[in-house]
């Protein structure tokens, strides 16, 4: 019993990893499941929800499963990233992420709004 449930975790992992590459599957992600040195964004507030993990501080489109969805974020680069509403940091900056830092709930000036992000 013990042992299948393990399995089932180490498959959860494959399937997150795969996601980044293939765009993400419809499931939820505990926050801590979010790896040292990527940045993810959850489509609900509380890292809840449909996500993204993406690795190194740069993604210059989210693609469709997420864009214009993000609620929540934890930046776990080692520099602050900057959000933008459109593909290839375009449009006015909503908001900056610290290096480290994350947010349950972004803004309502950001939520549902971001397309991009990068060091900043
Ligand atoms: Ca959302």
């Amino acid at each position: 019993m013990k042992k299948t449930f393990i399995s089932g975790a180490v498959a959860a992992v494959f399937v997150t990893a795969a996601s980044v590459v293939a765009g993400g599957v419809p499931a939820s992600a505990n926050p801590q499941q979010c790896p040292s040195g990527y940045v993810c964004a959850w489509g609900d507030s509380n890292y809840e929800g449909r996500y993204i993990f993406a690795p190194g501080t740069d993604l210059s489109n989210i693609g469709s499963f997420m864009n214009d969805l993000t609620t929540s974020m934890w930046n776990r680069t080692g520099s602050r990233i900057c959000l933008y509403p459109d593909a290839n940091y375009g449009g006015e900056t909503l908001g900056i992420i610290l290096a480290g830092g994350s947010t349950p709930n972004l803004s309502a000036h950001a939520n549902d709004k971001i397309t991009s992000w990068r060091a900043c």
